[in-house]
């Protein structure tokens, strides 16, 4: 059985759809959760979101024992948190950082990511769907070294 990927989402990602439709976009939450089941094929998936900092560093510890590669949108928290950073850090796996919005356009305060200290690549801009591309490039990532 592959080991699985995981795609953890940061606080008030599970507003998507009515949040900011002008920035994010009006996908949901669940519509990306089947964007990204679907790209991961015969790969087991696992999917999450919380508004807990905490929960997010438990899941990215899970995935430390468990998981072939994680995708993390950490929102917020990506310019904030040293917990996940660390936590990250410990993860001998591909990391891939995704942003629906280009956060290097947006505010100075969305321009500076810890995150990105700990990520394998980067995906910023590129809306939802940047979720499928991020799954599909941790597939091969893991699938070809
Ligand atoms: C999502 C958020 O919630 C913001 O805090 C980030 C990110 C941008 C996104 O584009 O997915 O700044």
């Amino acid at each position: 059985m592959p080991k699985p990927i995981f795609v953890i989402n940061g606080p008030n990602l599970n507003r998507l759809g009515k949040r900011e439709p002008e920035i994010y976009g009006t996908t949901t939450l669940a519509e990306i959760e089947a964007m990204c089941r679907q790209a991961a094929g015969d790969v087991p998936l696992r999917f999450y979101q919380s508004n807990f900092e905490g929960e997010i560093v438990d899941w990215i510890h899970e995935a430390i024992d468990v998981g072939a590669g994680i995708v993390i949108n950490p929102a917020g928290l990506s310019f904030t948190s040293i917990p996940v950073l660390d936590a990250l850090k410990m993860f001998s796996g591909p990391i891939v950082e995704l942003h629906i919005s280009n956060i290097h356009r947006r505010e100075a305060i969305y321009q500076n990511s810890l995150v990105s200290k700990a990520a394998t690549a980067v995906i910023a801009g590129l809306g939802p769907r940047g979720y499928p591309v991020a799954v599909r490039a941790l597939r091969e990532l893991v699938e070809n070294g």
